[in-house]
């Protein structure tokens, strides 16, 4: 198995006497009505695999019902009847699926008032007893809330859970649960100039338009088997839309070539409840390729007509093909992209001219604030609330305050530098009382590890969206909800709108991520986006025994395998907040002592090491960073004493000898930092060598070469960074403190499984030095 139907593969329940349980609660499938409302219409455009046709579906109920039959055919290891008309009275161990409109079962089973508790999209699973037998119904007020239900029943088989006496309702706590595609990242490691290879797993963009050649626009629909499983694997963690080209925007993904196949897409797609938006450049208005619709470059006023009424055409003419198309994610400004700025505006007046061109349409904005300039102040890391706060705080005419339209986010990254494997929040998240924020977190592994490294990022967005911004009201109160997910899913505030989005990692390599636990990053980030307050472990417990195993030492020791995973990663490539200390090119080499093109791409800049100590003062005395947060966290960043030792060196140049928690120096603590994530890493792989016998042949042989080159990467990573800092600390390498400091802390818990003692923190001197 290649792992090429990620975690919905369905092989069947080893244990004979709880497989005949589960039999017994699921003796036939019951959909009434399924093939009534079709939300496609331009699948016919499709060229298609052979046999992809038939399994295209036209409902999100076909859809709900065809997992359940492929589900528990496979789970159950037998041929579970499906059927529209169960007859009277409903056999014992149905498991019947539908709306209250689609379904009357569902209508009699489910009181109107418990349904209607769930929303749009939420779900009711509920075990209906009836005299000594009963059978269980899936139902949302919707088919898309029906459909999440049923990939719900089926995890309950899938991790062995009970599935007699439920009583489950569920709905999202966000309701934009987004992904952005960066088809193309050249720029990486093992990306060719044709467009194969890089950042998203092997060959290229799982979605694989053609941006030039006289296949422009025409190769999309080929490999709609792949197409087909993604869906199901989104609309199984509840995600439901996806911006399906990189945000450094191509504007031939607005021509009419492009939006006949993204129509055809988001009709594969639409089933499944996933919807299509695309990511724009400001400028596309003066690009030829749309004569004679075209504006020259005095035309690109925000305000005025010209400019509304291109985007507002373009934009019609997208719905036309796609009638639920979600709008356009915008990169601005940044990074060489063109953006009102160019043409004497700011964010705020670029962002409302789009807006105001969409809103009629139903549409959104997603303007991103991944903006800095070495111009407008030293430090990069201010740049996005220097730019976007004077916009949010602004009184308008009528008194309100924020200048942002309400069908705009703003999309804010986690931590104010760029995907570090750890950083502080961003200042952004609750400063922008009046605004909607988006929060993006990066799924692919530009920076943690790419498809080399065994990184579970669930821990990570775990610590952001549970971390105390300590934000206040007006008259300076602390707030009660004011965790960064209190500010993302609206309760914090009371934003109008929530959105959480995903740099997604879907590629085509067989198993779709490249790395088999890369596709735990994209489950993880669906689930934590339907419910930021679940717990990262328990997600990885989910996913693993869909994917691996159920036995429950093997899955025990992959999901601590995974939970330590992240931790390790931070300790040997930002321990104690050292940030961006990649080889500028290919973000995942360490290269700490380079200059590159420009300070602010460069380790040393960052860096800052010297013979005093090392890091980036963002205190008072520095850049003062830590002025940009609300007054608790202003404080705590603001002193050395107080800055949470895992954030230290994003506030303070840190001396060397500085005594920290543990009673070491901060040298010591550092290189115990580096050798601590190394060693998990070395635990790693020998905890996967120890279960060969649970795993099948090829998935293990392919983990097993990738934990290969993890560990001799970290290694890498920790002598690289280790020697080039001893220059500057001129102190001697420490020696081994024994396995009490062996542990890694994550999330409050401990793990480890190693034992420190067995190696010590000697590290190997380069050639030369003394
Ligand atoms: C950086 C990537 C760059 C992206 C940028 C962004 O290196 O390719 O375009 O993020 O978010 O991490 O726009």
């Amino acid at each position: 198995y290649d792992g090429s139907d990620m975690w919905l593969r369905y092989p069947p329940v080893e244990d004979p006497g709880l497989r005949d349980r589960y039999r017994e609660s699921a003796t036939s499938i019951v959909v009434e009505n399924a093939g009534q409302n079709p939300v496609h219409r331009h699948t016919r455009n499709l060229r298609m695999e052979p046999g992809a046709r038939e399994k295209l579906v036209a409902t999100s109920l076909e859809a709900a019902r065809d997992e359940l039959d492929r589900g528990l055919d496979g789970l159950l290891d037998r041929d579970v009847p499906v059927t529209e008309r169960p007859g009277e009275p409903v056999p014992d161990g149905a498991v019947v699926v539908g709306t209250p409109g689609s379904s009357p079962l569902v209508r009699e089973s489910v009181p109107a008032a418990d349904l209607a508790g769930v929303g749009e999209e939420g779900y009711v699973v509920r075990s209906v007893t009836r005299g000594e037998g009963g059978y269980t119904v899936v139902a949302g007020n919707t088919e898309v809330g029906a459909l999440y239900g049923t990939y719900a029943f089926l995890r309950l088989v899938q991790t062995r859970k009970p599935v007699t006496d439920l009583d489950i309702s569920e709905s999202p706590k966000i309701r934009n649960r987004h992904l952005n595609n960066w088809e193309t990242v050249r720029l990486y490691a093992g990306n060719n100039a044709d467009g194969t290879g890089g950042l998203n797993g092997e060959n290229g963009s799982v979605f694989n338009f053609a941006a030039t050649g006289p296949s422009a626009g025409r190769n999309l629909p080929v490999v709609l088997d792949r197409y087909i499983v993604v869906a199901r694997a989104l609309a199984s963690t509840g995600i439901n839309g996806i911006t399906v080209n990189l945000v450094n925007a191509d504007n031939v993904y607005l021509t009419d070539a492009y939006i006949e196949q993204e129509a055809a897409l988001a009709d594969a797609l639409r089933p499944y409840g996933v919807t299509i938006a695309l990511s724009i450049n400001y400028t596309a208005p003066t690009d030829p390729r749309f004569a004679p619709d075209t504006l020259t470059e005095a035309q690109l006023d925000p305000y005025g007509d010209a400019f509304r009424g291109w985007w507002n055409r373009r934009a019609r003419t997208i719905q036309q093909a796609v009638p639920d198309f979600t709008g356009f994610t915008v990169k601005a400004n940044s990074e060489g992209q063109p953006g009102p700025q160019d043409f004497g505006y700011d964010h705020g007046d670029g962002a409302n001219g789009i807006g105001a061109a969409l809103e009629p349409l139903g549409m959104t904005v997603y303007w991103r604030t991944f903006v800095y300039d070495a111009d407008v102040d030293s430090d990069r890391l201010k740049r996005a609330y220097l730019e976007f706060g004077p916009i949010d705080d602004e009184v308008q005419e009528d008194g309100s305050e924020g200048r942002v339209a309400e069908n705009v986010f703003l999309q804010t990254k986690n931590g104010p530098l760029d995907f570090q494997a750890r950083e502080p929040v961003h200042p952004m998240f609750g400063r922008m009382e009046n605004t909607n924020q988006a929060l993006e977190l990066q799924i692919t592994q530009e920076y943690t590890g790419q498809n080399t490294m065994l990184a579970y990022l669930g821990p990570m967005w775990q610590e952001v969206l549970r971390t105390d911004t300590y934000a206040t009201d007006e008259d300076g109160g602390l707030l009660e909800h004011r965790r960064v997910g209190d500010i993302v899913d609206g309760t914090a505030q009371g934003h109008p709108d929530t959105a959480i989005v995903g740099v997604a990692n879907l590629g085509n390599a067989a198993n779709l991520t490249g790395h088999h636990f890369s596709q735990a990053n994209l489950y993880a980030f669906g689930r934590m986006a339907w419910d930021w307050t679940q717990d990262s472990g328990r997600l990885a417990d989910d996913w693993v025994r869909m994917t691996w195993s159920n036995e429950g030492p093997v899955a025990d020791t992959v999901v601590r395998m995974m939970t330590g995973s992240w931790e390790a990663l931070a300790g040997y490539q930002t321990p104690l907040g050292i940030g961006h200390q990649f080889a500028a090119d290919v973000h995942y080499d360490p290269y700490p002592s380079q200059w590159f093109v420009r300070d602010d791409w460069s380790p040393v800049y960052y860096n800052r090491a010297d013979s005093a100590g090392l890091g980036y003062d963002r205190s008072p005395t520095g850049s003062n960073l830590a002025a940009q947060y609300f007054p608790v966290l202003r404080e705590r960043y603001s002193d050395i004493r107080t800055t949470p030792e895992d954030l230290l060196m994003w506030f303070h140049h840190v001396p060397w000898g500085h005594r920290m928690e543990s009673g070491r120096t901060f040298w010591e603590e550092l290189v115990g930092r580096y050798q601590t994530g190394v060693q998990y890493v070395t635990w790693m792989r020998e905890a996967w060598d120890s279960l060969e016998p649970s795993i099948g042949a090829r998935r293990f042989a392919e983990v097993r070469e990738k934990l290969a080159a993890h560990e001799a990467d970290a290694r890498n990573w920790r002598d690289t960074c280790v020697d080039y800092w001893r220059e500057f600390s001129g102190r001697p390498m420490p020696v081994d403190q024994g396995p009490a400091s062996a542990s890694v802390v994550v999330n409050g818990q401990e793990h480890g499984g190693f034992d420190l003692s067995e190696d010590s923190y000697t590290i190997p001197v380069p050639a030369g030095a003394s």
